[in-house]
């Protein structure tokens, strides 16, 4: 079968011709000019390392290459193959990236005979946002390692890296005005590791990175619950003025940590916080968390979260929420995050409604922390297993009675890292959920069909494993290779 029809995220259309493979040579260059530059680039280091050709970006026509172009009405991509050479036009470069990973997709996983599959696709998104989060509190990943990441989801046309950047096991990104959030607040992590922090340079080069492979990085810090580290690094922070001790503990992990909502100085705290991570973010959202804040009177919650909301967008961003964020009605502007079970669920139906936006992370479909199976050796199960059909199984429309389809902007898969203390079992975790969520985010309605990807991912299995990927093998897949 033609690798046409192999694509993950599955492409609006694709039609396979047989006889019009274009077959990569030491002579192949890739054309670009202007904006289609840097992804070229990209696309040339790739090819260069896979087939060890020259490969060499040039400004004018030549036959028998790759043609990369930016600009022209639509939006997405269209991707033409036969024997003559390869042409992809895209309406913007963020589209290109995106067909990029198309065309390495048409290219198989290893061998000596680059061949890329003939025919043509024409796509685009469904959803503007295609997100994946890192919790790097409940376990620290260095720079190198959510470089990794980025390079391993971006493939699967994965547009945002949500960063859960602090909690009560850690506080990871460095604020110069309170210094001590890291200096102490990072020197450890669930079950008492050394921990360990981003320097704001060190974040600057995550987001410089990811802005390479087109992802918008999406910093959460999670108030006023879920914040031992803050208050164990500031007395003055705490209710009693004494600092809390550092929380490595495995037991209690929902909720059972809170600011004080109800003095001034930690609304100074707040807005000097996300006033730094504004300045370091360029992208449009910063999270603010404001889940489980079963530590928090309800009054002082919903009072906290009026004063915050409005306090963080005044920084020059959207305000993204978990959707608890709801029960103090926020204005429209500001994006839910939905991480419950589906349904029936009013708050979220009436805040869409009104307009605030919302991303789904359905727990029981879209949280990559849950166990495949009761064998999996990491990972929880309170929203019970997660193999890969049922990462797949849900449409982010219709999940939730009720809501407005027009609300939905996109999907996000959560990792959290209570159980996950290394990077190899991150990509366990992520892969392969993360091509299902992905193909949520990206393809038509229209293609979702449970048997038709199932095929398509056993393809990916040789590409994940010759980039080292320690990927699940779901016995729902009948694997390749
Ligand atoms: C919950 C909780 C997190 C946990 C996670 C574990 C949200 C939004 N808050 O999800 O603190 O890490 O479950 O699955």
């Amino acid at each position: 079968m033609s690798r046409m029809l192999t694509v993950i995220p599955a492409p609006v259309s694709a039609e396979p011709r047989p006889g019009a493979d274009f077959d990569l040579t030491a002579a192949t260059a890739i054309v670009a000019v202007d904006e289609a530059g840097p992804v070229a680039g990209y696309l040339a280091e790739i090819l260069r390392a896979a087939t060890g050709y020259a490969v060499p970006v040039v400004p004018d026509p030549t036959p028998g290459s790759i043609e990369l172009s930016v600009g022209g009405g639509e939006d997405g991509y269209r991707l033409d193959v036969d024997p003559q050479g390869v042409k992809l036009s895209a309406a913007t470069a963020g589209d290109l990236f995106a067909g990029v990973q198309t065309l390495r997709q048409l290219l198989p996983a290893t061998g000596t005979q680059w061949t890329v599959a003939g025919g043509r696709i024409v796509d685009r998104p469904r959803y503007a946002y295609r997100g994946v989060m890192l919790d790097v509190s409940r376990h620290f990943f260095t720079v190198a390692e959510v470089r990794r990441f980025i390079d391993l989801v971006a493939q699967y046309k994965v547009n945002h890296l949500h960063l859960h950047l602090t909690d009560d096991h850690g506080w990871r990104i460095e604020i110069r005005r309170w210094p001590r959030l890291t200096e102490h607040g990072g020197t450890t992590a669930m079950g008492g590791g050394p921990g360990g922090f981003y320097t704001q340079d060190q974040y600057r080069e995550i987001v410089a990175y990811a802005a390479s492979r087109y992802i918008t990085v999406v910093p959460e810090i999670d108030v006023p619950g879920h914040t031992t580290a803050a208050l164990a690094s500031y007395a003055e922070l705490t209710r009693d003025g004494v600092a809390l001790p550092l929380y490595t503990g495995t037991s209690k992990s929902k909720g059972f940590s809170s600011l004080c909502t109800d003095r001034e100085i930690t609304y100074r705290f707040v807005d000097e916080v996300f006033g730094e991570l504004a300045a370091l973010t360029p992208g449009p959202y910063l999270h603010i968390g404001t889940d489980e804040t079963h530590a928090t009177p309800e009054e002082e919650y919903l009072r906290f979260v009026e004063r915050v909301v409005p306090m963080v967008a005044a920084h020059g961003k959207t305000v993204v929420g978990w959707q608890e964020m709801l029960r103090a009605a926020p204005p429209a502007s500001a994006v839910a995050q939905y991480w419950g079970r589906g349904t029936d669920d009013r708050l979220i139906v009436e805040a869409a409604a009104r307009g605030n936006p919302v991303i789904m992370s359905p727990n029981k479909h879209a949280y990559l922390d849950m166990k495949y199976t009761p064998e999996t050796p990491i990972g929880f199960d309170w929203a019970g297993h997660t193999d890969v059909e049922k990462s797949y199984g849900w449409d982010p429309e219709t999940l939730i009675d009720g809501l407005p389809k027009e609300a939905v902007i996109g999907v996000e898969g959560p990792l959290w890292t209570e159980t996950v203390e290394r990077f190899d079992q991150v990509e366990y975790m992520t892969f392969p959920r993360l091509p299902a969520l992905a193909e949520l985010g990206w393809s038509p309605r229209a293609t979702h069909d449970w048997p038709d990807f199932r095929r398509r991912l056993a393809a990916h299995g040789p590409r994940l494993a010759a980039q080292g990927v320690n990927f699940y093998r779901s016995a729902q897949v009948p694997w390749e290779g």
